[in-house]
């Protein structure tokens, strides 16, 4: 097909960005706390209602004089309206659920919707519309795809994040993410909130302040995928009916020769949910803005066919289901590789850095120890190390002006909350179209108080309410001397 003549959607790059959580269809009537996770931008269904079809998208380094943009094939839903986006929404639901979806294929050669042991559209012919049902027999972290012509459909964009929760808490335990979770997994939920190293909210509990984002059930989705405007244009433009051949693609994809000038058909763009480095790392629907002792989930999902390293600063992760598996021994870790097709779930505890110096151990209640007065700071004296003055009252470039006058309008940035990177130990996985660094496959986790602080509780740290507001641009009256 002429790709620039027939296709159906055009999507704008910060499609799933920072107003909005990203797009989810949550199925039945038991799952009404994903509504108030600001997260996901939810709309509950009693069908699912998806057109497969195709879209061009600006992808971040689309600008007036560069024209970055690539060629998808989408799942769409019809009903709601949603905006056309690749990855496909969200799909919540909850185990024992039956779900219907109705599927009509507007591309020129045969598509599916499938499940890994959960659902198989089979084919759907082109203009084909088919309704079927299916039951949500397992709790956990699944993709749907598209998938014949494996790996072709899957990866040229259809696809996305099939999440089911679990029907029933097993009192007197915590909840879990899993309807029949190992007893190793079932204890670290029990012991969110309640054990002396982590100290604060359960999975469960929300804040009582209704202000604050941290929501009950608090989980993200981090959909990983790559994407190869070459590529998926060579594929949107074959004639109508013809296949591309998937060893082609795989080897295209993989292992086609570096260009100097972006002509080879290797992927030139990671993303998260379908964005790319501050979309991702500054978006707090998709990298967590949380308290220390206000645990999430965080559900890792490998839609592409590279492996990604991630790894995440601040806080060591337990890893509580791989494929489907809950683990009868959630390892701590720092990077994990996700495979081609890898789902697995992240449980993040949501301690004090342990970077942070502390005297009792990691994550233990603390009086914070003092830190030694500095000669070179005018008025330096010893202060507690946590709550993290110092780094909250940075500012860069420090003392900036706008247009450089001095005592002109502040433009320095403060460096609050306490950000934190997640990135991929692939290297080239942090730049777009092979050049722009930091725009590439990179979340994080953000610090934004702690919880624990002193026993009255809820501590947020100075100005952390206002962290999103665009006109915010440092404190009014620093409490410490700043660095020099
Ligand atoms: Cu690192």
């Amino acid at each position: 097909m002429n790709i620039m003549l027939n296709r159906r959607e055009f999507l704008k790059f910060a499609g799933g960005g920072v107003a909005g959580g990203m797009a989810a269809l949550v199925v039945g009537n038991k799952l009404s706390w994903v509504l108030e996770n600001q997260a996901f931008a939810a709309t509950v269904v009693q069908t699912l209602d998806f057109r497969i079809t195709d879209a061009m998208k600006e992808m971040v380094t689309h600008n007036a004089l560069n024209d970055a943009r690539c060629y998808f094939w989408i799942y769409k839903s019809v009903t709601p309206d949603l905006q056309a986006e690749v990855p496909g929404p969200v799909i919540f639901a909850t185990r024992g659920d039956t779900i219907r979806i109705t599927l009509t294929n507007d591309l020129d050669e045969p598509h599916a919707f499938f499940i890994p042991g959960v659902f198989d559209s089979g084919p759907i012919a082109p203009g084909q519309t088919v309704t079927r049902s299916f039951r949500a027999n397992n709790s956990g972290s699944f993709l749907y795809y598209d998938n014949l012509n494996s790996p072709v459909n899957r990866v040229m964009g259809l696809h996305g994040a099939f999440i089911v929760l679990p029907g029933i808490r097993r009192a007197p335990n915590k909840f879990t993410p899993y309807d029949l979770p190992t007893p190793a997994v079932q204890a670290l939920f029990n012991d969110l909130g309640d054990a002396v190293h982590w100290p604060g909210l359960s999975w469960e509990e929300a804040d009582v302040d209704p202000a604050s984002l941290a929501p009950a059930f608090r989980q993200y989705i981090w959909l990983l995928h790559q994407a190869s405007p070459n590529l998926f244009r060579e594929v949107g433009s074959l004639p109508a009916g013809e296949l591309y051949p998937a060893a082609t693609f795989v080897n295209a994809f993989l292992r086609d020769p570096f260009s100097p000038t972006n002509a080879n058909r290797t992927p030139q763009y990671f993303t998260i949910n379908g964005q790319s480095g501050s979309l991702i790392h500054a978006n707090p629907h998709i990298t967590p803005n949380l308290r220390v002792g206000e645990p999430t989930l965080i559900r890792v999902l490998n839609a592409g066919l590279w492996t990604h390293s991630m790894h995440l600063h601040a806080n060591h992760i337990y890893v509580i289901a791989v494929n489907g598996v809950v683990q009868a021994n959630p390892i701590w870790i720092d990077v994990f590789n996700s495979n081609p097709l890898d789902t697995w779930d992240w449980l993040n505890p949501y301690m004090r850095p342990p970077d942070v110096p502390n005297a009792r151990g990691i994550g233990m209640p603390d009086t914070p120890l003092m830190s030694l007065s500095n000669p070179l700071i005018p008025g330096s004296a010893p202060h507690p190390v946590w709550p993290p003055i110092e780094e909250i009252n940075m500012l860069i470039p420090e003392g900036a002006t706008a247009g450089g006058v001095p005592g002109g309008v502040p433009i320095d940035v403060q460096l609050s909350p306490l950000c934190y990177p997640e990135h991929d130990h692939s290297e080239p996985t942090q730049t777009s179209q092979g050049g722009n660094y930091n725009l590439g496959l990179i979340a994080g986790m953000n610090v934004t108080g702690d919880r624990n602080i002193d026993p009255a509780g809820v501590t947020t740290f100075p100005n952390a309410p206002n962290m999103w507001a665009a006109n915010v641009t440092r404190l009014a009256a620093p409490q410490m001397p700043e660095h020099l």
